[in-house]
């Protein structure tokens, strides 16, 4: 990704006006068409059934992206709904969010309905995004076929070699390195796809599996935040071009304990 100009490519689809599926990445040029027919059969085919709308955005991108590194990746053995919640309320809490606005979030992820975008909430659990209905979708992020290389041979070796598992690490690796952000709580809307996440900066990427019973076909993300201007985080998140170029560790699985106590040795 050295020559030319890069482009933003995203993907909504909708079916009867409700949320189905979203992809995005940065590319260059010559990839334009066939990420095109990439994301639109993946629109087609989805799980929560064929979208009768399909919204697809290329975009020069104006700026310069900033490279980044991804957040390294963890799973913990969740075996149950109750598990996963309870290793999410152990981490979150541990970097001083409320145990109700942990609550607050797996209360609001659970109502049925899924938003385009994630949620915005205080250590507290006062939701702050300005469109509730909407939430905030994370856009402009991507990878370099350099990292993506590398990241599918470290998932690879765990068996988790798929786009869920590699454009939620993309994401949550944006949404984390602007200091607002103290956390993220993610359940897939997929109703086949069981395992979500919690992020920090501290403790990295944490999957969890079995946060939800197969079947169900709502979830999302919560994003976690602390003072500051909710209006630059919103133009970061939506706005700011970042590139993945640097791939940090991706394990196998740990115990909750391993993630608790690393956190000490770790730079914030
Ligand atoms: C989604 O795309 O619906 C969220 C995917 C979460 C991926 C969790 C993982 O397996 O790491
Ligand atoms: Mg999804």
């Amino acid at each position: 990704m050295s020559r030319g100009n890069l482009f933003s490519i995203r993907m909504r689809s909708a079916k009867s006006g409700g949320h189905i599926s979203g992809a995005e990445g940065i590319y260059e040029r010559n990839d334009i068409s066939s990420i095109v027919k990439e994301y639109t059969d993946r629109a087609l085919i989805h799980d929560k059934g064929a979208a009768d709308e399909i919204r697809i955005t290329v975009e020069e991108l104006k700026e310069k992206p900033k490279k980044i590194s991804s957040l390294p990746l963890f799973t913990l053995n969740t075996r149950n709904a109750e598990a996963a919640k309870k290793a999410a309320k152990a981490i979150l809490t541990s970097i001083g969010i409320t145990e109700r606005a942990v609550e607050e979030a797996f209360g609001a992820l659970d109502v049925g309905i899924t938003m385009r975008g994630a949620m915005l909430m205080n250590i507290e659990g006062v939701r702050l995004e300005p469109d509730l209905l909407r939430g905030v979708r994370v856009t402009r992020m991507g990878i370099t076929q350099k990292a993506a290389t590398e990241l599918s041979k470290k998932l690879g070796r765990l068996g988790l070699n798929n786009s869920a598992v590699k454009e939620a690490l993309v994401l949550a690796s944006k949404v984390h390195k602007y200091r607002m952000v103290l956390g993220e709580l993610c359940i897939s809307d997929d109703p086949n796809y069981t395992t979500g996440y919690v992020a920090t900066r501290t403790h990295g990427y944490i999957r969890l599996p079995h946060i939800k019973k197969r079947g169900v076909p709502f979830g999302g993300r919560a994003f976690f935040i602390t003072g500051g201007e909710v209006k630059d985080l919103i133009k970061y998140l939506q706005i700011t071009p970042v590139l993945i170029n640097n791939i940090k560790p991706c394990e196998g699985v740990v115990t909750l304990k391993e993630i608790l106590e690393r956190k000490a040795h770790r730079q914030p």
